[in-house]
């Protein structure tokens, strides 16, 4: 008797996970053009794939971590990790403010337009770094995992996996534990990330329904010179740091990071794409859990690059909006607060546009003005969160390629999930 062939997956399950994603996307558009704002009823389906997603952060990240530390057995080595990335997102964050302002110099979005704003704005205290320092140390690790501090956990998880790498044999127990657990939680991220396009088709749905072109037209302008420096700063920039510093090919990264930029522009949360953006490192650009385990959820804490092209494209929008003519100071002064802006960004959804207010008090712009961006502040909020998930992802791709810890195998696959 012939042996049974061996089943083929069904159609749904031969469709690549990011074609689907993106079809969810298209659908949500046009159900939005379609119903209007009738099309909130969707909204739920997204708010519990998000849900779902977060609920992955904190033991994703802190089991990956743990993993990824013991296995690298080189505290030396975590620390020059941890430069590189320090230093890369550094970099990253001053070319992708300096792309906002030269693009808003040169396309003028706020000059002739004619837009009243009223509402008093309350600016935003500027995080200080040393604050930023402080607060890295988690007095109660239980209190940072219970209350999501990602910084904090990982400042926990870096100590607990050098400690159970120096106790070396005592440690193996919960070392095992952890690998077990962190399978588990990957196993978890794939479960979730299959309801991925039902959840973006409502998120999509829910916001194409209640930006009509009312709303979006009178904008138009800013929206694409936001949209543009984006697009040029990861053509630009990632894929030629891609190219110069780690001699990868720079299409193998953007089709590895497909699934992640979906789910960050559906979501506008860095931190909810975490799980995702793990994902797609280890699985599609074949980055390893230390690295990828370490790097990712730093970034997503702390690097936000398409932010920082935000504060630039926004801060010059309104200085042209109120016909205030900036000086090379003040140029200087968006990098270096929109830099820091960026950094103390949360990778939740609405994030910049608080932070903006540093931005615009520390160049006396009128923090009223806030008024007139905050109507539109989703469709540039889904644009840099997707900016901020690849800057995140090509850190990780390089300083994972500069450790050794990149398997060419994997990112060179031209089949991506
Ligand atoms: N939505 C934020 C993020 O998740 C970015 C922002 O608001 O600027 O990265």
């Amino acid at each position: 008797m012939a042996p049974p062939s061996p089943s083929r997956p069904n159609l749904w399950r031969r469709i690549p996970l990011w074609q689907k994603i993106l079809a969810g996307l298209a659908l949500g558009v046009l159900a939005g053009a379609l119903m209007g704002e009738n099309a909130s009823v969707f909204k739920p389906i997204g708010d519990i794939f998000i849900s779902a997603i977060k609920m992955l952060i904190v033991p994703l990240v802190f089991s990956t971590l743990i993993v990824g530390i013991t296995a690298m057995r080189d505290p030396q080595k975590m620390g020059r990790i941890g430069l590189r990335t320090i230093a890369l997102y550094l970099i990253t964050t001053a070319f992708a403010i300096s792309i906002g302002l030269l693009a808003s110099t040169i396309f003028q979005p706020g000059t002739g337009l004619d837009l009243s704003f009223d509402k008093p704005v309350q600016a935003e205290e500027a995080p200080s770094l040393v604050q930023i320092l402080v607060d890295l140390v988690p007095q109660n690790p239980i209190d940072a995992l219970a209350e999501g501090n990602i910084l904090q956990i990982i400042v926990f998880a870096i100590g607990l996996g050098i400690s159970l790498t120096l106790i070396g044999e005592k440690g193996e127990p919960v070392v095992r534990l952890f690998e077990s657990f962190a399978e588990a939680m990957y196993k978890l991220t794939e479960i979730v990330m299959a309801f991925a396009p039902f959840g973006v088709f409502g998120l999509i749905a829910y916001v194409s329904g209640n930006y009509g072109l009312d709303v979006l037209l009178p904008l138009a302008k800013v929206i694409g010179v936001a949209y543009l420096a984006s697009v040029l700063h990861v053509l630009l920039v990632y894929t030629g740091l891609l190219v110069l510093l780690g001699r990868l090919n720079p299409m193998r990264y953007l089709s590895g990071i497909l699934d992640a930029l979906v789910v960050a522009y559906s979501s506008a949360s860095s931190s909810g794409t975490l799980p995702v953006s793990l994902r797609c490192a280890q699985r599609n650009l074949g980055v390893s859990e230390g690295v990828s385990g370490f790097v990712l959820p730093v970034g997503a804490t702390i690097n936000m690059d398409g932010t920082a092209i935000y504060q630039g494209v926004v801060a010059l929008f309104i200085a042209q909006l109120v016909g205030v003519d900036l000086s090379l100071m003040d140029y200087g002064m968006i990098i270096v607060t929109g830099t820091l802006a960026s950094i103390g960004t949360a990778g939740v959804p609405g994030a910049g546009l608080i932070m903006l207010s540093i931005v615009l008090a520390q160049v006396g712009l009128p923090l009223e003005a806030i008024a007139v961006i905050a109507g539109i502040d989703r469709i540039l909020d889904m644009a840099r969160t997707s900016v901020n998930v690849a800057g995140d992802l090509m850190v990780t791709t390089l300083v994972g390629k500069s450790e050794g810890e990149l398997d060419m195998e994997v990112y060179n696959a031209t089949s991506k999930d």
